[in-house]
């Protein structure tokens, strides 16, 4: 850091006092402690992003731009204040003045900018960047209503519009604009910037691209709005319906749009900078997240070509050499491939290069199933990237390896060299310091601070394994974190829970691989066993967060056998005291952090090969939750890390998995009928009970899938579920065992910092100084 920002910080930080009046004054007129919460956050967001703008920025002389279709960011304050290494003080102030910052927290709303997992990911990478000390920007897209809103109606998911930008808020309107021709139209973007600040560290850029012309009252009722009107709708929302030709064009406008601009500024970087682009792969480096922004490569070519006077195959070699791919998913229907004659539609321009690059893979190997473009005149992105990248990574180490040896075998062949693993992490400053104070004071005062900067020392808590007073302490932090849960989920969802009982947890995006619907059955399966007379010996709190996406019929049936069993057995007073499900109304970011450190058992269900990573597995184990999970994504690594004893793994293997689907031999009903406990549970999803709740077309509809489809093989994992299940159930009773787990699991968690992973980004794909 400089010394001059450096003496501007100090300023600034030793009367933060004194500022937050000022800001007050100037903002109100009004003294700090009579603002409202509401104004008392505008304050603070001024305050920090003053403090922002004095921080270093980073500039190397080689640049890592993460583009990406989703940044999930969750709200800022907090996580920003801890960067800065001014919370205590910030909140101390408040308090002083008869404030709770927990309450201003509340007044800030989510940015809604991504889906799930790869979204949070990327954010979670953005924190780690800066963090390291590295210079790099993210680099997306401004959707003014983003990822819906999810309200829930007589047992149903709605879609509603997540209104979530306001006038005060993180984003910096910047004045660069750049022009963006599609094949039928122009529009002009807006560039708009968020600071990204490292934990006590400077500050990197998070580029959000928007239109001026956007229109937001083309949103009338729910998420609907009218298509075809690109210069009025393109940046309205995240992922809108892709179940029809206009959604999926939609996409295509908005996928060329993010990587347009994004070339448009990182060139614009390379002159300023007076770099020779004959040398971008020694300036930059492009990390593309999954293949949403793979039209970067031939947009890059072609404008190196038309516009910066390139041959052909000099523009290749350099766009080649600066280039990277992360895959995120083996599911065949997430790879993205588009008919030809849309992107002839969309972006013209680009046509003439992806068939020069495929026509240059077909000179080389004969082997159809390598080629971008198919019989069926479909490109294939992700081949784009493989055989134009120079690094394509899985994000665990059974995804990498099954990308080796199944999915993409025939490129690993050509490539063995382009294949690398890079095992997700998640950013501690959020998913601990930020989300769990309690905890993180505890391990600060045992084990040091240490922790903060190098997540590996947080092993050192392996010391007191056998430190009653250490045991008793983390329960009763889980404990402090379940009550504050419980007295939320009254507030936000008008259920009541007990803190005594087990909390267990699935939260994330719905779909059948994920699994929800198996322990749905499992919920059946124990409401039925209380019915008979089996009590079980602690109540049990099963609680669940997923949206689905709006096109996806069957996951929204499984929302609504969530909804029905929650409202069935919530008023069944032969039950209630024994058991609750609560499906909570429009998980997000902010719900995730007061869920995961509230939670007991953490529920990572999917079916073995088709979770690629997952992540907040690594959140619940770093809180103290124990895992409950198939041999699947990361948590074989927290498997092997933690050891048998401080996991519950059931269910086939993914080799056993992909054999079955070689063969195609998995036949649901043969497992329904031979099991009377499976057939139980599955005939309840139809039994009068549900129909009264719920509705004939959904719970008929998905009783049919698991029956005489069930793709993900629900049923062939079930009774092993239920058998784990009951163990970690009966396991929770011994407690010392209990405490245990949970303090191997936190000590373990270091692995799994997002630092560790940028670290590794770095050393072996982008190679910054
Ligand atoms: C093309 C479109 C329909 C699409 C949109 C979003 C396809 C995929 C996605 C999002 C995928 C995603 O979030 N994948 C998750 O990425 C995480 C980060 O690597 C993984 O931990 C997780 O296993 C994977 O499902």
């Amino acid at each position: 850091m400089s010394k001059h920002t450096n003496m501007q910080r100090d300023v600034l930080v030793l009367n933060l006092e004194e500022q937050l009046e000022d800001i007050a004054q100037e903002k109100y007129n009004k003294t700090l402690k009579e603002c409202t919460d509401q104004e008392t956050y505008y304050v603070l967001l001024e305050m920090t992003s003053r403090l922002m703008d004095v921080a270093e920025v980073y500039n190397g002389e080689k640049k890592v731009y993460y583009i990406s279709m989703e940044f999930l960011i969750g709200k800022l304050l907090s996580n920003n204040l801890i960067n800065l290494r001014v919370y205590d003080r910030v909140k101390a102030i408040l308090e002083k003045n008869g404030k709770s910052l927990a309450d201003i927290e509340e007044c800030e709303p989510e940015p809604s900018l991504g889906n799930g997992g790869l979204g949070r990911l990327a954010a979670c990478f953005l924190d780690s960047i800066a963090t390291l000390g590295l210079a790099g920007e993210g680099i997306g897209l401004n959707y003014h209503f983003g990822l819906f809103k999810q309200v829930f109606k007589d047992h149903l998911q709605n879609a509603e519009k997540n209104d979530w930008i306001e006038k005060q808020s993180w984003l910096e309107k910047t004045d660069t604009t750049f022009e963006v021709s599609f094949g039928d139209k122009k529009v002009v973007s807006r560039l708009y910037n968020m600071n990204i600040v490292g934990y006590d560290t400077g500050v990197n850029k998070l580029r959000l691209f928007d239109i001026e012309s956007v229109d937001e009252s083309l949103v009338k009722k729910g998420i609907d709005f009218d298509k075809t009107k690109i210069d009025k709708n393109l940046t309205l929302f995240l992922y809108p319906d892709d179940s029809d030709e206009a959604g999926n064009l939609l996409r295509i406008y908005q996928e060329y749009f993010l990587v347009s601009n994004a070339a448009q500024l990182i060139l614009r970087e390379q002159k300023e900078r007076q770099y020779d682009l004959h040398e971008l792969h020694k300036h930059a480096a492009i990390q593309i997240n999954d293949t949403h922004p793979t039209m970067i490569i031939p947009e890059l070519i072609r404008i190196l070509v038309e516009e910066k006077a390139f041959n052909i195959d000099e523009a290749i070699n350099v766009v080649s050499k600066t280039c990277a791919y992360t895959n995120h998913t083996i599911l065949a229907e997430a790879l993205e491939t588009w008919p030809l004659e849309y992107l002839e539609k969309v972006v013209p321009q680009l046509v003439p290069y992806i068939k020069e690059l495929d026509k240059r893979v077909r000179a080389k190997y004969k082997n159809p199933k390598v080629q971008i473009i198919d019989k069926e005149k479909k490109v294939h992105m992700a081949f784009i990237d493989i055989h134009y990248g120079y690094s394509i990574n899985g994000v665990a180490a059974i995804h990498t390896d099954i990308l080796k040896d199944s999915e993409l075998n025939d490129f690993y062949k050509i490539y063995p060299e382009k294949f690398n693993n890079k095992t997700n992490g998640i950013t501690f400053r959020r998913w601990l310091l930020s989300c769990n104070h309690p905890l993180a004071d505890f391990l600060s005062q045992t084990i040091g601070d240490g922790f903060k900067k190098d997540a590996n020392k947080l092993e050192k808590l392996l010391d007191y394994a056998d430190d009653q007073a250490v045991l008793d302490k983390l329960e009763s932090i889980k404990m402090g974190k379940k009550k504050e849960l419980a007295a939320y989920l009254k507030e936000h969802e008008n259920v009541e829970v007990d803190p005594d009982s087990i909390f267990d947890i699935q939260v994330k995006r719905l779909h059948e691989y994920k699994r929800q619907q198996m322990n749905a059955l499992y919920i059946i399966h124990k409401y039925l066993e209380i019915k008979g007379g089996k009590k079980p010996t602690r109540p049990l709190t099963f609680i669940f967060g997923a949206k689905a996406a709006p096109a996806y019929v069957i996951a929204k049936d499984i929302i609504h056998l969530l909804l029905v069993l929650q409202e069935i057995i919530n008023n069944d007073p032969d039950v209630n005291k024994y058991m609750k499900v609560i499906m909570v109304e429009n998980y997000n970011v902010s719900y995730a952090e007061k869920l995961i450190p509230a939670c007991d058992v953490s529920e990572q269900i999917s079916l073995a090969s088709k979770e690629a990573s997952g992540t907040s597995n690594m959140k619940f184990m770093l809180n103290g939750a124990i895992t409950l999970g198939t041999d699947d994504g990361a948590n074989v690594e927290i498997h092997e890390l933690v050891g048998d004893d401080n996991i519950y793994i059931f269910g086939v293997s993914a080799d056993e998995v992909i054999k079955h689907y070689k063969k195609a031999d998995y036949v649901s009903k043969d497992y329904y009928k031979k099991s009377p406990v499976i057939k139980e549970a599955v005939d309840f999803i139809v039994s009068k009970q549900c129909l009264k709740v719920g509705h004939k077309e959904n719970l008929e509809r998905l009783y049919n899938e698991l029956l005489n489809k069930d793709w993900f093989m629900t049923l062939i994992d079930l009774e092993s579920y239920i058998a784990k299940k009951d163990e970690i159930f009966a396991d929770y009773e011994n407690r010392d065992k209990w405490k245990k787990m949970m303090l191997v699991n936190i000590a373990k968690a270091g692995y799994f910092s997002s630092d560790r992973t940028i670290a590794e980004y770095n050393r072996d794909i982008w190679h910054l100084n």
